[in-house]
């Protein structure tokens, strides 16, 4: 009897226990279930890279991308990809916000001192709230100071550089007057080896195989192509197109390459590429500095000039996106949070203008329009343009040309002359969306905040380095 009164409840307690752990099972199934159905989302950005610089666009014949080609193979190359700016920063606030960066004051690279403000919502915080696992690897460039860290932002874990724009291949070791280009792991400062590309390599193939349970978003964000000019010598050696720093590019590249090849293979081993979203883009065309090739486009970085701003610019996603298929839409790097937004069936904050559209119904022909009836660019360095349709006006130093993209694309033509009235079309187009814009984060008094970041991390890091040493 006193046996049946003890083991009567503990009967009890275990069939409730049995009905929990099946409700428990049954919802964690329905997680799971849930959480396959959602898109893993792979974002690469690669820096400085030039439009020709990758053999399955229009290419010198030296360049061979085989990796990343497969992104295009498997999926949709743009023809006519943007970046939202002439320089780094700004085009990674615009992909991670959806949105014009200037919008929120963010035209140049050096306004990634003052940081991305706090009050803009990035795409990792918008997909951590859904349940994704979230990493950042390799360039930031949105800010210096804690509360602008990636870790701060959305992001789970970030291993990389804070800023400013290039860092040394090789030398991953922290210097005490420049901590703010430190390479950590999380928030910590830390020492690394190796070469920087095949870290993140490392970063990125680790991230996937400890996540491959759950739906993911991977930054991987390199540093290459920009400057310095450095790879392993032995990659070096295979190249030798008469232009020494053009050989160091391309082994700079291949490293890149075999790097994204790493990533593909680690989904595919796991049977992940199915449910997987990648994007592929560089933040702003070639470089001067990097010996890269624009191909037929005019200019190069830092200027809004098709060179300046038209970018390799890929996706894939089996299933959704047809394979080997080549688009003339024009797309810009704020269109993808729209787009893995809607993929990915999270939920955007209502009361934020998104100026990114969504990708996919284009794609598929289910778009009545071009996404885009304009698309500006500003650099605050009195160099404007706007596009619409296959015409451009560029404000280049106060000088106004209009061009014919559709039979004009290396920009030679200006045809402002003979079309005043598409000069004033898009003049005032481009005016009307300067009115929404916000002044530079880090003019006037905003500088002094500016030198104030910078010295802030450095004051941080230095605080986490003695923190260190005591721990030891
Ligand atoms: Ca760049």
């Amino acid at each position: 009897m006193i046996l049946d009164e003890m083991s009567l409840p503990q009967r009890s307690i275990s069939r409730r226990d049995c009905l929990q752990s099946l409700a428990g099972v049954l919802a964690g199934a329905r997680g799971w279930a849930a959480a396959q159905s959602r898109p893993n989302i792979v974002i690469i950005v690669s820096d400085d890279h030039g439009y020709a610089d990758l053999s399955c666009y229009d290419h010198p014949q030296e360049v061979r991308t085989p990796n990343i080609d497969r992104i295009a193979r498997s999926g949709v190359r743009f023809a006519q990809g943007y970046a939202n700016a002439y320089v780094c920063a700004p085009t990674r606030a615009a992909l991670l916000t959806g949105r014009y960066s200037q919008r929120y004051g963010f035209y140049t690279a050096s306004d990634s001192r003052a940081g991305l403000p706090l009050d803009q919502v990035t795409l990792a915080a918008v997909l951590k709230r859904e349940g994704y696992a979230t990493g950042a690897f390799g360039k930031w460039h949105l800010g210096l100071e804690m509360p602008y860290h990636p870790c701060r932002r959305g992001f789970d874990e970030f291993y990389g550089f804070l800023g400013h724009g290039a860092h040394d291949y090789f030398n991953l070791r922290r210097d005490p007057d420049a901590l703010f280009n430190a390479i950590r792991r999380n928030e910590q400062v830390i020492d690394d080896t190796g070469y920087l590309t095949d870290n993140l390599r490392r970063e990125a193939v680790s991230f996937v195989a400890r996540h491959e349970q759950r739906p993911f978003f991977l930054y991987l964000a390199f540093n290459a192509v920009h400057y310095p000019l450095q790879a392993p010598p032995e990659v070096i050696r295979k190249y030798d197109t008469g232009n020494p720093k053009r050989d160091i590019y391309l082994a700079m590249l291949e490293r890149e390459d075999a790097a994204v090849g790493a990533l593909l293979d680690e989904l595919e081993k796991r049977r992940l590429q199915q449910n997987t979203l990648v994007v592929f883009f560089s933040d702003n065309g070639g470089a001067r500095a990097n010996a890269s090739s624009n191909g037929a486009l005019r200019d190069f970085k830092q200027s809004v000039y098709e060179g300046g701003i038209r970018v390799p610019f890929m996706m894939s996603w089996p299933g959704r996106i047809r394979p080997d298929t080549v688009s003339r839409e024009p797309v810009m790097s704020m269109d993808v949070m729209p787009t893995v937004g809607a993929a990915a069936g999270a939920s955007l904050p209502k009361d934020v203008v998104f100026d990114g559209k969504d990708i996919l119904p284009a794609l598929t022909g289910q778009a009545s329009g071009p996404l885009h009836e304009a698309m500006f660019w500003d650099g605050a360095e009195e160099q404007t343009a706007v596009r619409s349709g296959r015409w451009k006006l560029v404000n280049n130093r106060g000088k106004t040309e209009l061009f014919d993209l559709d039979a004009d694309l290396s920009e030679k033509n200006d045809l402002g002359p003979q079309r005043p009235e598409m000069v004033a079309r898009l003049q005032a187009s481009f005016d009307q969306w300067s009115k929404q814009n916000r002044p530079r984060l880090t003019r006037g008094a905003a500088n002094e905040a500016q030198g104030g970041g910078a010295r802030a991390a450095q004051r941080e890091a230095r605080r986490q380095e003695k923190k260190r040493k005591k721990q030891k």
